[in-house]
Formats: structure tokens, sequence, C-alpha cells
């Protein structure tokens, strides 16, 4: 399997609700590495263009409005399979539907307020990467505890 970055983003309700620390703690856990990280305010034109695939839907104005309404914590994940793995531990669209254990099964119940994203594939995780953050951003380097992990 090969490594790859993935874009993670906890929406206003997250960080409204106090879950940042409980979400970055479930990717640490696991193990992935942590490239990049920023809290932001998305301008409306930002979230247009990350949310621009569902631009037809009756939810996108909703949508748009909720994701620009307050902070949102953006980060950039890496390891093998993170982009599939990510959207497991992440859960379900719809959160009364999610898997307990998934961060949507445990923390949500609203498919408006499900609070966080995760890219949905190597195509949408490039360019969302891309969108959210400049290459300077983007920190390589090597955890400390490298040696224990099987490559
Ligand atoms: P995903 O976040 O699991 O990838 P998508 O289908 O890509 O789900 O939808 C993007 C986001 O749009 C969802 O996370 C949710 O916040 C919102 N959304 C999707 N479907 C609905 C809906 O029917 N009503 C309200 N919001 C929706
Ligand atoms: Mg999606």
């Amino acid at each position: 399997m090969t490594v790859e970055r993935t874009f993670v983003a906890i929406k206003p309700d997250g960080v409204q609700r106090g879950l940042v620390g409980e979400i970055l703690s479930r990717f640490e856990r696991k193990g992935f590495k942590l490239i990049a990280l920023k809290q932001i305010i998305p301008s409306r034109d930002l979230a247009e263009k990350h949310y621009g695939v569902h631009s037809e839907r009756p939810f996108f104005a909703g949508l748009v409005d909720f994701i620009t309404s307050g902070p949102v914590v953006a980060m950039v994940w890496e390891g093998e399979g993170v982009i599939s793995s990510s959207r497991r531990l992440i859960g379900g669209t719809k959160p009364l539907e999610a898997e307990p254990g998934t961060i949507r099964g445990d923390l949500a119940m609203n498919i408006g307020r499900n609070v966080i994203h995760g890219s949905d594939g190597p195509d949408t995780a490039a360019f969302e990467i891309s969108l959210w953050f400049n290459s300077e951003e983007l920190n390589n380097w090597i955890p400390a505890d490298q040696v224990w992990r099987v490559e």
C-alpha cells in the first residue's frame, strides 16, 4: 500500500462543541502523521469551491452558510491507505446510521452537523489539500519513533 495524504476538517459544530482534542487524538492514536494543521474561518469562496460537487443540491446554500459560520480546524494527515482509512474512522455521512466507534457514530446525530469532513479519494484529497493549504504549510518530517514503524 502506498503512502498517501488526505484532507480532514473539523467543522464549526465540532469546534463549538469542544471536540477538537477528541478528534485529533483518534487520528494520532491510529498512528497517522500530522502534516499540517490550522484553524480558519473559511471564506464563502473557499467553502463553495470545497463543496462545489454539491452545488446543485438543495442543501448547498445551507451547507456553505454553516461551514463559513465559525472556525474550522483544517488538517492534512499522511500514512499508508490514509484516505480510505480516514473515511472509516469518520463513519457514514448520516450520523444516526454511522457505526458506533466511528467519529460520527459516537459524536453526532444530525447529517447537517456531522462534525468532520474527510476527502473521499485520491483526486479529491489532492484538490482539497491544495485548496486549503499552501505548499509551505505542509511539513515534511520524520517521527522520532519511525524505527518502530513497519514499512
Ligand atoms: P461526506 O461528508 O460523508 O463525504 P457528502 O455526501 O459528500 O458526505 O456530503 C457533504 C456534506 O454535505 C455532508 O457531510 C453533510 O454535512 C452535508 N449533507 C449531505 N447531505 C445532506 C442532506 O441531505 N442534508 C443536509 N446536509 C447534507
Ligand atoms: Mg464528501
